[in-house]
């Protein structure tokens, strides 16, 4: 009650006041008073408008520049003159229309501000213009989405038939990855069989999850195709491998892939760089929660021989203690999984991600 007669209140001093404005205006034209009304703001909003322009304008170049070396990663992948090519035409295009549209509409606040003695030009068309600023941006952008186009293509085609094939899951807040094993085929997997034990929820009675592995890091072959399936287990997340130029988003129940070369090893990149900790790195690309900062995991380039030996190094995941589990112990699962979803902080997840992955 007491906030409807408030409210009545503020609309009624709204009116009085509106009504006060309307009577002060009639008046001054009663008067023909009402044109001296420019004030001293009316110069100093102009000028503010191009100090807006200058600053914010320094600080847009500073920081281009500034954080250049964290937007520009060193390159590692074969096809990676494309994408780098097509990301700088894309950049240019957008920076010119950024600098040019920003530019005219501060400096033209500025320039055309108020005057008295000045009336404005009654200007409704010009169809020339009106073709040229159509036609030269559909040409632009025509001509970039050709260009992604062609990249794309090259990232999601079908990859070699010796391409080594790598699965990996992304989920709040972690990334597990899967190697197929010597019989090079993944397992099956389904969701049901989920539990902190099964990460990935492979079956196990599938014969070719058997010699399948999931080791703590990524490791990719120097010169050899790398195809990458992709998957998530609860909502979007995004492999981003930035120094191998290739991002793809992780869909719950929609798998992705793509694949690419890469070129340099991680010891290479340390010498090239002068850089001893160095890593190339897996990094979530989609603000996926609360802990999606963690979603970092190492990837490491070997030497073909090399890699082929971390391989044979691994146990498979079968062996190292996961049993199938029975009906009852899947139910019993589920619900352990249920409930630590249920209990809400992210950070419990967390820990229990790393518990899992470190069996
Ligand atoms: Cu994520």
């Amino acid at each position: 009650m007491f906030g409807i007669l408030i409210a009545i209140g503020v609309i009624v001093l709204l009116a009085i006041l509106m009504l006060l404005y309307r009577v002060y205006t009639l008046v001054s034209v009663a008067r023909g008073t009402d044109k001296i009304r420019v004030s001293a703001s009316n110069k100093v909003n102009a000028i503010l408008f191009l100090v807006f322009m200058i600053g914010c304008g320094g600080l847009f170049i500073w920081y281009s520049f500034d954080a250049f070396d964290n937007y520009q990663q060193p390159v590692a992948a074969a096809h990676a003159d494309d994408y780098e090519s097509l990301f700088w035409a894309t950049m240019w295009v957008s920076v010119a229309a950024f600098l040019i549209t920003n530019i005219a509409l501060f400096y033209f606040a500025f320039r055309y501000q108020y005057r008295e003695d000045r009336k404005a030009l009654f200007y409704p068309d010009n169809t020339k213009l009106e073709i040229a600023w159509t036609i030269i941006p559909a040409i632009v952008l025509v001509s970039l989405v050709f260009g992604g186009f062609k990249v794309w293509n090259q990232m999601t085609e079908a990859a070699p038939d010796e391409a080594e094939v790598i699965e990996i899951m992304g989920y709040q807040f972690a990334w597990e990855a899967r190697y197929p094993g010597a019989d090079r085929k993944l397992g099956n997997y389904d969701f049901r069989f989920i539990s902190p034990e099964n990460p990935m929820g492979l079956i196990a009675e599938d014969p070719a999850t058997h010699d399948d592995f999931i080791p703590l890091e990524i490791h990719l072959p120097k010169g050899v195709p790398v195809e990458i399936k992709i998957r998530a287990r609860d909502v979007l997340h995004s492999v981003s491998l930035p120094h191998f130029r290739q991002k793809m988003d992780a869909v719950p129940g929609m798998p992705t892939r793509m694949w690419f070369i890469p070129t340099k090893t991680t010891a290479e990149m340390r010498e090239e760089l002068n850089d001893p900790d160095f890593n190339y790195e897996l990094a979530c690309q989609q603000i996926c929660g609360r802990g999606h900062f963690s979603m970092r995991k190492i990837v490491v380039v070997d030497e073909p021989a090399d890699y082929e030996k971390w391989k044979r190094e691994q146990e498979p995941w079968l062996e190292r203690g996961a049993q199938e589990p029975s009906e009852g112990e899947l139910d019993t699962n589920i619900q352990t999984q249920e409930a630590v979803d249920a209990a809400g902080p992210e950070t419990e997840t967390v820990e229990a991600a790393t518990t899992t992955t470190q069996q």
